[in-house]
């Protein structure tokens, strides 16, 4: 195992542990030994919260180990946030984000608003338990090209149409594109419910939304 391979996995392991302090460390370790951000994430932190999310399914996990995985893995994302940026790229289009009502999973679409960032958009980032009246809001203030919903529960996902209605009610959907994403979400659902697109990961919704602008 190379010393880069080791490194990654002893982040990994830090976020399994929940412990903030050793994830924050190591993944600058990780940055000043070269690793890029998108390595750090895709070979150290996601794959983490993929195991924390397998514990927990499993029985192995309860949600308070869950979220203090949750939280070293965010305490990372503030370390390679300044590294997902192209330094100097004109503002692309301008996206509002937000995960729908009732789930409060932010850490893919905080991903997503950050590589969004990077890619030079204006973004927008709601937060959390955004309710379809919230989005319709903060579509009328912000005036978005794009409107990104994140569910991360099979029992929230279902508020995703509630927004799209609630966007063709106030007159505003023609004007504005709506991308959607999440673990439970597919191609297939976004089809069913007149999404304008989906993505599996914030790399593809990086992409995604420059072809929608
Ligand atoms: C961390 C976590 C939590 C944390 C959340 C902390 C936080 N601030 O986000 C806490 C502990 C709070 C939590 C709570 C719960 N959780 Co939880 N959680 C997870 C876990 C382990 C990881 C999620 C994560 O952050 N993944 C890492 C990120 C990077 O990936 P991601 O979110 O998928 O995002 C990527 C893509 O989906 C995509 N994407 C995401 N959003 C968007 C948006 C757009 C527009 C686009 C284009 C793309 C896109 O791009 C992202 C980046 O690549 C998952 C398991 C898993 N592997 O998904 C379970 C999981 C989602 N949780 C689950 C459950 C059941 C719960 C609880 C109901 C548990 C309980 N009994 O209380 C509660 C619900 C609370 C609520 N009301 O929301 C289940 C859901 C089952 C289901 N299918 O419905 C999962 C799948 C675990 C499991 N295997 O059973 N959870």
């Amino acid at each position: 195992m190379t010393d880069q391979e080791s490194l990654l996995k002893r982040v990994k392991r830090a976020v399994l542990d929940g412990d903030g302090d050793k994830t924050i460390e190591l993944t600058k370790e990780a940055v000043s030994q070269g690793l890029r951000a998108p390595q750090i994430l895709d070979e150290a932190l996601t794959p983490a919260m993929d195991i924390v999310g397998e514990e927990y399914e499993n029985g192995d996990r309860y949600v308070p180990e869950m979220l203090i995985s949750a939280e070293a893995m965010k305490s990372a994302m503030v370390v390679l946030k300044p590294l997902l940026a192209d330094a100097g790229v004109k503002a692309r289009g301008k996206v509002v984000i937000g995960t729908v009502e009732g789930d409060l999973h932010d850490i893919g679409k905080d991903l997503v608003a950050m590589m969004l960032e990077g890619a030079g958009f204006e973004v927008v980032n709601l937060g959390a338990e955004i309710t379809a009246e919230e989005f319709v809001k903060a579509a009328k203030e912000h005036k978005p090209d794009i409107i990104g919903m994140s569910a991360l529960l099979t029992t929230t996902m279902i508020h995703m149409p509630e927004v799209l209605d609630a966007l063709q009610q106030a007159g505003l959907r023609d004007q504005i594109k709506v991308m959607i994403g999440g673990a439970p979400v597919t191609q297939g659902y976004a089809d069913k419910i007149g999404a304008d697109a989906y993505a599996p990961d914030a790399a593809s919704a990086t992409k995604l939304a420059k072809s929608l602008v």
